[in-house]
């Protein structure tokens, strides 16, 4: 195709897109202006007080700039108007600019103020650890024992403040869904905590935004919020051991899982793998991405992982494996079992 008509015809998809809001729909969506949370809300108050100001500054020295070429040199400088122009320096360079920038100040310190505040007594807690480059999500019950362990994919429920405690397992990274709240970093050695309360069901995707290393890019997560009784049903799944092989292509595959090591860094509960250095598989068919989302959780997806985990994410801390076409159909049946 010319040059100018793919040109073009990017323009008019951009434009669609924008009409019809498609890129900035709820789910997956990574827009801080459409907030989900009270938190977010705030976040995005400011944003917009900033937005407006911004637009009034930028109206009003355009309309200077215009009326000083218009009548710049015509006239002669008189008393009067070095006066105003004395004035008009002191009051729209000094004064305003001046008051300006207390108030976004103040109302993002006041901001600042209320998202730090502690979370109310009944908060889920949630423990996140980061690792390069995917996202481990742990449950706790009211010890801080972990009953659950998932990752990449946090579900929460509506209406009840979620508090996450987050910490790293390397190096610096940072926790941020922009539709629920503003970023907090992960930090080596030490455990920083956030909180918000999600108020409607969707689906959020969250990024890793502290740059962590080779694919930090493809550090993402989401969070699916949803009524209590599903996200019961959902944690109670995950808190259950992994089902027992069904039949033997799924039995044949659990071989091939530990033939091959994966279980040096995976753990799938109700067997005897127990690495951790890698996701906890025990319910990865439960999941709707793979890799934090870099890919859809499919089984062409699943095998072209397997196979390669560095043709999908270079650098990924997976080997890639040697298997047969059998050994590998059976190890994605035993994968896809795991729901
Ligand atoms: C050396 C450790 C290691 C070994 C061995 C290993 N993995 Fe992984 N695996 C990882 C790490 C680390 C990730 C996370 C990669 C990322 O997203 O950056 C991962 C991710 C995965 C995922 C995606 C999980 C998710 O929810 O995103 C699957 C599935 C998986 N591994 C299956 C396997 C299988 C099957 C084997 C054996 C053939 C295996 N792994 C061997 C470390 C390992
Ligand atoms: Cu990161």
């Amino acid at each position: 195709m010319h040059f100018w008509t793919k040109l073009n015809h990017k323009a008019i998809y951009v434009v669609v897109l924008l009409t019809l809001k498609l890129p900035l729909s709820y789910a997956q969506s990574q827009s801080a202006i459409q907030p989900a949370t009270e938190q977010a809300r705030g976040i995005s108050y400011i944003w917009w007080s900033m937005f407006w100001v911004a637009v009034v500054v930028f109206v009003a020295v355009m309309l200077l700039l215009a009326w000083g070429l218009w009548c710049g040199k015509s006239k002669k400088p008189t008393q009067l108007s070095y006066l105003v122009s004395r004035n008009l320096v002191i009051v729209a360079g000094i004064a305003v600019p001046l008051v300006t920038v207390i108030c976004l100040v103040g109302g993002s310190l006041m901001l600042g103020r209320s998202l730090s505040a502690s979370p109310p007594d009944n908060a889920l807690e949630v423990r996140i650890t980061g690792w390069m480059w995917w996202w481990q999500i742990e449950y706790l019950d009211e010890n801080s024992n972990t009953i659950a362990t998932t990752a990449n994919e946090l579900h929460v429920p509506i209406n009840r403040p979620i508090q996450v405690y987050l910490e790293s397992g390397d190096v610096i990274h940072s926790f941020w869904v922009p539709q629920l709240h503003g970023k907090t970093d992960l930090i080596p050695g030490r455990t920083n905590s956030s909180w918000f309360e999600v108020d409607v069901s969707g689906t959020f995707r969250g990024q890793c935004a502290e740059f962590c290393g080779l694919q930090h890019a493809l550090m993402g997560f989401l969070v699916v919020s949803e009524p209590q009784a599903e996200f019961d049903a959902w944690l109670a799944n995950q808190q259950a051991p992994a089902q027992p092989p069904e039949n033997n292509e799924v039995l044949a595959g659990q071989r091939v899982f530990f033939e091959t090591g994966c279980h040096q860094c995976h753990t799938i509960r109700g067997t005897d793998a127990a690495g951790t250095a890698g996701p906890d598989l025990t319910h990865l068919a439960s999941r709707q991405s793979i890799a934090s989302v870099t890919r859809k959780n499919s089984r062409a997806h699943l095998g072209g992982w397997v196979a390669d985990p560095n043709g999908i994410k270079p650098g990924a801390k997976m080997p890639m494996s040697q298997l047969d076409a059998k050994e590998l159909s059976d190890l994605l049946d035993y994968l896809q079992s795991l729901h």
